[in-house]
């Protein structure tokens, strides 16, 4: 067991599911670009190692069954680290040709604006009964020509090479079938983020006064990708503020898991995409944190019915620097037994987010340094604390720092500097 309480107490918080919160707003949004897929939105979050990883064919070294990464309940059981664990029993109960889950999932990671131990994905599937009647191949290219026509978008790179060692071609799907299966995966995927963008390039709009009869196209681009479920796979990238942003994962689904789920006369494709992510950039939020607020001065903001306007910040209060040394002990491992042996620095971030919870907004190594005579390491890390809802005090910030120095001579050895 390495998860926290502070973790298993917002289990219950289910705010993909919360009226009026943005990230409610962006799954329904979604979610309308796919009418006629079956929605799963209530999922309990705690699943077995089986379906989280062996399910979805994780090689048993995987670095994402490392205790440092995944919260883990006990030997077998964790939190999911995605909703793809979902995938095998969904596959296996056959209700629908397609589906969607939406749902929250956890890693042990970063803290900055963008990252938070518990974020909200959606994963969608979409397959075909090959023994259903009428030839295969005609009724994907059918669905696939009875897709909405994309508008106003401009693909770089639609096909981008595929390099047969990572994403081979599955030795049961023909390549004409799998382009089809792809044509459909990708043309689905460019209406959502075209309906996306279109409401976010409206938000960002009304702020300035000078506004465009017309959208410029939207930019976006395929690049190759790897997942152990899914050959050939993409991930989709959009031209968001002068930068390429990752919005999802997806491919064409491994035909073992699809065997393995009962369900062998079946092929198709998945996706998985985060909706924190694009909920930041429909709303213009600009703190991962802010989504867990229950402040009114940010809920009031958002609301089912209300054409999406930009997120108006209610605080922009000043926060804190400070920085911690340490020599790493040589016997330097996690005490407790809560983590692996050797240090790791997700572990610090747990230690940072234990004390300071919200109030820490940035963790990052700033010196990493091996004195030439002893071979000790020393590190530094720079800890931002702000509060994204009051003025925080220079004694509130001075005794969460004096407590976390403290908890890292207790938890870890190491020795203060
Ligand atoms: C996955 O989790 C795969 N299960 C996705 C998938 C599903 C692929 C089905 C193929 C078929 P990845 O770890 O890249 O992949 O996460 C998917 C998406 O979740 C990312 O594109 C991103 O939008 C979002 N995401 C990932 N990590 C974070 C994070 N720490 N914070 C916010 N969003 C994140
Ligand atoms: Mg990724």
């Amino acid at each position: 067991m390495n998860t926290p309480a502070s973790i298993l107490s917002s289990i219950d918080r289910q705010l993909h599911n919360q009226n009026n919160h943005p990230l409610s707003i962006t799954r329904k949004i979604i979610a309308s670009r796919f009418p006629s897929f079956k929605t799963h939105n209530t999922i309990f979050p705690v699943v077995t190692t089986k379906q989280n990883f062996d399910s979805l064919g994780f090689p048993p070294d995987h670095p994402g069954r490392s205790r440092t990464d995944t919260y883990y309940i006990n030997k077998e059981t964790v939190l999911r680290t995605h909703t793809s664990a979902h995938q095998a029993d969904v596959f296996h109960a056959n209700l629908s040709d397609g589906f969607l889950i939406s749902a929250d999932v956890y890693r042990r990671d970063a803290i900055d604006r963008s990252h938070y131990p518990i974020f909200h994905q959606m994963e969608g599937a979409m397959t075909w009964d090959r023994n259903a009647s009428g030839p295969f191949l005609k009724r994907i290219r059918e669905d696939l020509e009875s897709l909405p026509k994309i508008e106003n978008i401009e693909v770089s790179d639609p096909n981008p090479t595929i390099h047969p060692e990572r994403n081979p071609l599955q030795g049961t799907h023909s390549a004409e079938e799998v382009g089809l299966m792809a044509a459909h995966l990708k043309r689905s995927l460019e209406s959502v983020v075209v309906e996306i963008f279109t409401h976010a390039r409206r938000a960002a709009l009304t702020r300035g006064d000078d506004l465009p009869t017309k959208l410029e196209p939207l930019k976006i681009r395929w690049v190759e990708a790897y997942f152990p479920f899914t050959t050939p796979s993409w991930e989709l990238e959009v031209f968001w503020q002068g930068d390429w942003l990752e919005v999802l994962g997806c491919g064409i689904i491994k035909q073992e898991i699809l065997d393995k789920a009962g369900v062998s006369n079946r092929s198709g494709w998945a996706f998985g995409l985060g909706l924190e992510r694009i909920a930041m950039l429909l709303f213009s939020i600009p703190d991962i944190r802010l989504f867990w607020s229950q402040d009114q001065r940010f809920l009031s903001q958002f609301s089912d019915t209300a054409p999406i306007k930009p997120f108006q910040p209610f605080s922009n209060k000043p926060g804190t620097t400070k920085d911690v040394s340490f020599w790493l002990n040589s016997t330097s491992s996690a005490a407790g037994g809560a983590v692996g042996k050797e240090f790791h620095e997700n572990d610090i971030m747990e230690l940072v987010r234990g004390v300071a919870g919200d109030l820490a907004e940035d963790v990052r190594l700033t010196d990493a340094f091996t004195h030439p005579k002893t071979g000790r390491k020393s590190l530094c890390y720079r800890i931002f604390y702000r509060s994204l809802e009051r003025t925080l005090t220079h004694e509130e910030a001075n005794g969460l720092h004096e407590d976390i120095r403290k908890k890292l001579v207790e938890g870890f050895g190491v020795e203060l500097r």
